[in-house]
């Protein structure tokens, strides 16, 4: 059986000393729990770095933690203390982090921790490849690891290679911001399958594929050479019933053994039945709009004087990168803000705000989760929000509202939330009064949907479906490497088109024989072409056809004086070799006038797309305009036309990055056909990379050879990759 390893910054594990002796301290973070249950079960191993620098310990210390690792499948990366303080501390915590949280004010571009990044990357995807055999699985995660996909990739293809981001892709205006952005994206392009926790990321993430490299995109497909790579959303999950079962277990815990939080809540609801505890909880980052949610949990004080020793905020803030200056500098901000609002509004008996800066037992902190009113979790930004889910889960009784930002990842799957934007304080602090007017009804009813919806998608559902979607996308990649043409292959073909005394060969021109360039000058046969057509069409045995969408001037032009045929406008005209071009079929143009218009207005609509104007067809193009709005209007266009091209019988055809319009009944199988009329060849093959090329694989006779360029989905019977491996491959016929 195929193994599936796991690669992530951190192992499940801490190391503890006692005497001198390590031990392992289980982590207990979703990650570690959603990964347990997968890599487990697919024989794998963890690999990641034990968290201690590895040049505080001598060699037998780290021996002695490696052992106890391993023996749990855990294999180390050991790192250094300057290693941990440039790449973590400085490039992953410095500058992706607040870029990818749109805190572009606190980014530092420092090229040290740059190089720092790519070494210990590096040293991860080393690791990678000592441990894992072809054919496993790897599945990498975060933004810590960006380039490890491509560092593994580029040394075993075999190996199926999935990325998981945990936190969010932003906007490519904001990504392009960073001077490595390519690197970064090169990086996460080594892996088959990249998933996001939300589909706006995945969004944000093939917009910036498409802009920095213009790739060419189907839907969430991004096809380069001969690889297909797979973008997709999986809203990572929580171990549900693990909180609820916690919850309940608190529920039943008699009053004598119950923990001191416990006990110390249930004293101030004693004091008075109505009191109403309002609950956050986060790790002390400025991505998690603290401050924001202080401001009006305070105004809400301020305005709402009936609340005054009726309403208390925990805050729960759990330590973080205390040694990177914006984290201590929010510390002294929140401590500002809860000192300000206690003084307010405090006095003996009613503290407004608990502050709490340490993080707490898993039991005190579904403690705290099952017996607050409300959760107030307002992020500015959040890849996903974990908190918000186990809050949910924990609230056995269908009870409890939940605030929530709309800037976390997790508001996708909780829209019945109270939702506001946190920058938006008044919106914030009417939604905390609507959150403790709320009807137990109405609570219930909205708990009751969140836990169902959170229940059925927890975190073993998330990770059984990121593997599945891994397997299918190797599926997807094996399925088109079974009709690339190999080195036996090619040899069969040679042989069947050795022994055949009349071949007919049919090749596409646009990204079959020439790839596709900006610039129009410069898609003319070059020298490599001419020679490579003139040695095919010298054997008297080859009858050798380029078939094309291009007007028969051009074509014309470009092969004049040589030996081949031309098949033009997708079938409209053809020009057998020495001979006047004739009409293949009773075209009619008539309704040029009509469609004209309408092109030319999307063309003064988008920048860098012009109209190619064809003896019986119009043709929009629009390579060299913006690359999603090019799609865009693409799409306007079909639709557009739809109603027109039906009245007219005309045929919409979408080529590569252009929609051509023709008269109907028109296409290359037809033309393909009516030329091998008569002809008694017993060796047809034809090449093309694009739809319209489509027409020739399915129309012509079943023995024909049959080669689609590009990694698409065909109907023919092989595939080569690029224009490359074509000429290659048509040099090997010419001998
Ligand atoms: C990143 C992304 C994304 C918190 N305090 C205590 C404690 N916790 C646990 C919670 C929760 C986890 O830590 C926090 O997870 P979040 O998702 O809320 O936030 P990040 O740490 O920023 O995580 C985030 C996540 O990755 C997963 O992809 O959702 O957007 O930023 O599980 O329970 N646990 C204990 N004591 C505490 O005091 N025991």
């Amino acid at each position: 059986m195929k193994k599936l390893h796991i690669v992530s910054n951190r192992l499940p594990f801490s190391i503890s000393y006692q005497n001198d002796e390590p031990s392992l301290e289980p982590s207990v973070g979703g990650l570690a729990t959603g990964m347990n249950s997968v890599y487990k079960d697919f024989n794998g191993k963890w690999i990641g770095w034990p968290g201690i620098a590895s040049d505080t310990k001598t060699k037998q210390e780290l021996q002695s933690v490696e052992t106890l690792l391993a023996k749990e499948g855990c294999e180390s990366v050991h790192l250094t203390e300057c290693e941990v303080e440039e790449f973590y501390e400085g490039f992953c915590n410095n500058t992706i982090w607040p870029l990818f949280h749109y805190f572009a004010q606190y980014v530092d571009f420092h090229s040290e921790f740059w190089e720092a990044y790519v070494a210990v990357n590096q040293k991860f995807a080393d690791k990678v490849l000592e441990v894992v055999e072809d054919d496993d699985y790897v599945w990498v995660h975060d933004y810590q690891l960006m380039l490890v996909p491509e560092m593994i990739k580029s040394q075993r293809p075999n190996i199926t290679i999935g990325y998981f981001l945990h936190i969010p892709f932003p906007s490519y205006e904001v990504f392009r911001i960073l001077p490595w952005r390519k690197e970064l994206l090169k990086g996460l392009l080594g892996a088959d399958l990249i998933g996001f926790h939300t589909y706006d990321y995945e969004r944000h993430f093939l917009s910036s594929v498409r802009r920095l490299f213009g790739y060419e995109i189907t839907f969430n497909e991004i096809h380069i050479d001969d690889r297909i790579i797979l973008a997709d959303a999986f809203p990572m999950g929580i171990d549900f019933d693990k909180f609820a079962d916690a919850a309940r277990q608190i529920h039943q815990t008699p009053l004598k053994e119950r923990s001191e939080v416990h006990k110390e809540l249930e004293k101030y609801f004693l004091m008075d039945p109505d009191r109403k505890l309002v609950l956050s909880i986060d790790r002390l980052d400025y991505s998690k709009g603290i401050p924001n949610r202080l401001r009006a949990f305070g105004k809400f004080l301020e305005n709402h004087p009936e609340y005054h020793g009726k309403v208390t905020l925990i805050l729960l803030s759990v330590p973080s990168r205390n040694n990177v200056i914006h984290y201590q500098r929010l510390k002294s901000e929140v401590e500002e803000l809860v000192g300000s609002i206690n003084g307010l509004y405090g006095n003996i008996n009613y503290t407004p705000v608990w502050y709490f800066y340490r993080s707490m037992p898993f039991n005190n902190l579904v403690e705290l989760y099952s017996m607050s009113d409300v959760a107030l979790i307002t992020p500015v930004r959040d890849g996903m929000n974990l908190v918000a889910k186990e809050y949910v889960a924990s609230r056995i009784n269908q009870t409890g509202v939940m605030v929530l930002s709309e800037m976390a990842g997790v508001v996708k799957e909780m829209g019945e939330a109270i939702v506001i934007n946190p920058n938006d304080e008044d919106e914030t602090e009417r939604a905390i009064l609507q959150a403790l007017e709320m009807t137990p009804e109405e609570q219930a009813s909205r708990m009751l949907t969140m836990q169902k919806r959170l229940k059925r998608y927890d975190v073993f559902k998330w990770a059984k479906d990121f593997v599945g979607a891994l397997q299918r996308v190797n599926r997807i990649q094996k399925d088109f490497l079974a009709k690339k043409i190999t080195e036996k292959i090619s040899d069969e073909i040679v042989k069947r088109y050795d022994k055949a005394s009349k071949r007919a060969i049919f090749l596409d021109y646009d990204g079959t024989l020439k790839g596709f360039k900006d610039n129009p000058q410069e898609v003319q046969p070059d020298s490599e072409l001419k020679n490579l057509i003139e040695s095919l069409t010298s054997i008297d045995k080859n009858i050798v056809t380029i078939i094309s969408g291009r007007d028969k001037e051009t074509l014309g032009k470009w092969f004049e004086g040589q030996n081949v045929n031309l098949i033009c406008e997708h079938g409209v005209w053809l020009r057998r070799k020495g001979e006047d071009w004739q009409m293949l079929t009773n075209a009619s143009n008539s309704w040029m006038p009509m469609i004209r218009p309408v092109l030319d207005s999307y063309v003064d609509r988008t920048p860098g797309s012009f109209l190619e104007e064809k003896n019986y067809s119009l043709v929009w193009h629009y390579r060299k305009a913006e690359a999603e709005l090019g799609e865009l209007r693409a799409k306007e266009l079909r639709d557009e036309l739809t109603e027109l091209v039906a009245n007219h019988n005309l045929e919409i055809m979408e080529g590569n990055k252009v929609v051509e319009v023709k008269t109907g009944g028109i296409n290359k199988g037809a033309a393909a056909n009516s030329f091998l009329m008569n002809m008694n060849a017993d060796f047809i093959m034809a090449l093309g990379d694009d739809w319209t090329d489509e027409f020739l694989f399915r129309e012509l006779p079943e023995t024909a050879v049959t080669i689609k360029v590009g990694i698409k989905h065909t109907n023919a019977n092989y595939k080569l990759e690029t224009v490359e491996a074509v000429r290659k491959f048509l040099k090997v016929l010419a001998h």
